[in-house]
């Protein structure tokens, strides 16, 4: 049989891991026959908890779940693993300005990243979901030089799939028709769902919906979802989530298919304007492993300005952990 993926999980006692652990170990993310170690990293007062999930992973008998080590220590987690979910962040409390928040999870991110270099395999891929994800990314991005920054992305496979879910709807024609869908900038209220290249049973979807139903429902709506499941759920997403995050790994690992792509926050090239090294969500295909970001697109003046006010925050957020020392 396969020699078993070791996966490491942060933040593993929270809402995120409780629905994404039990997906991994049924072989939703790497596939029916590969076998898979978990590493659930907590903060201490959060190992009890973490236990608790994985009593019931274990009692989920799961054929494919090759073992679970659970440790308050990064060293330990991202020893050894090929896959890094760092889920677990500090959420902004009380009272707490951006760059409170900004430091709180640059003491988190950047100790993550230097454990991810000092001790991850060679192939070690890393998947920011805890916000705020981008600006997380570049963090740990930032103190793991060695690994080649391709490998470290950030989460907006979320929004991608909220943008697919709503336009589904409204159009009346089955996800599984649609295509070229994409998130531009950060995984925040500035992110910019776009429809300008995305197709239904391959013919373009612009001329079919309204401009104003862009602007004023599906651009806000599709930015706004979080908050839309917090009213509404009394708690953040997290199914959602988690599923979000078993598909950016599946494509990441398996390929995206023919003809479509995907959204990923990845260190940019300096495609599209982006500046060099943001961690920005860009339309992407995967093959052999990697990521590729779609290349010569025409990007009109609407989406050049949406595109550019958020890749401008994020410019910001990052010029504020240079201030702090964070990278
Ligand atoms: P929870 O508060 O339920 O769980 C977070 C867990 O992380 C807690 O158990 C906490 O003890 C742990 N943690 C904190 N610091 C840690 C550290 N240094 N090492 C290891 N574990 C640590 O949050 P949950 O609902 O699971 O959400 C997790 C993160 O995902 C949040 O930052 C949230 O904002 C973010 N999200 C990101 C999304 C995205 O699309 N990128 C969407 C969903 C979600 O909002």
């Amino acid at each position: 049989s396969r020699t078993p993926v070791t996966v490491t999980v942060t933040g593993a006692a929270g809402q995120i891991a409780y629905a994404l652990l039990f997906r991994i170990a049924a072989g939703d993310m790497l596939g029916p026959d590969q076998p898979v170690r978990l590493r659930l990293l907590e903060i201490p007062q959060a190992v009890g908890a973490a236990e608790g999930t994985a009593m019931e992973l274990d009692d989920g008998a799961f054929p494919l779940l090759a073992g679970i080590d659970i440790t308050d220590d990064a060293a330990v987690a991202f020893d050894g693993t090929n896959i890094a979910l760092l889920v677990g962040a500090r959420p902004r409390g009380p009272g707490m300005e951006r760059g409170d928040l900004l430091e709180a999870n640059g003491g988190i991110f950047g100790p993550q990243g230097a454990a991810i270099q000092a001790g991850a395999a060679d192939d070690v891929r890393v998947l920011v979901v805890g916000n705020p994800a981008n600006t997380n990314a570049l963090i740990a991005q930032r103190n793991a030089p060695d690994v080649p920054a391709g490998r470290f992305t950030a989460m907006t496979r979320l929004d991608h799939n909220r943008a697919l879910s709503r336009l589904s709807a409204h159009i009346e024609t089955p996800v599984s028709d649609l295509a070229r869908v994409t998130i531009w900038g950060n995984h925040s209220a500035t992110q910019y769902p776009d429809l300008t290249h995305a197709l239904a049973n391959g013919t373009p979807v612009i001329n079919r919906v309204d401009r104003s139903w862009i602007e004023q429902e599906f651009i806000p709506g599709v930015a706004r979802r979080g908050a839309a499941i917090i009213e509404a759920r009394g708690a953040s997403s997290a199914a959602s989530a988690a599923s979000a995050a078993i598909d950016h790994v599946r494509d990441w690992v398996q390929g995206t298919p023919p003809n479509d792509w995907t959204s990923v926050a990845l260190p940019s090239d300096g495609s599209y304007g982006v500046p060099e090294g943001l961690v920005s969500s860009f339309p992407v295909t995967s093959s052999g492993g990697e990521w590729r970001i779609v290349p010569d697109l025409e990007i009109d003046a609407f989406s050049r300005e949406r595109i550019d006010a958020s890749v401008a925050e994020l410019a910001e957020e990052r010029a504020a952990v240079e201030q702090l020392g964070l990278i």
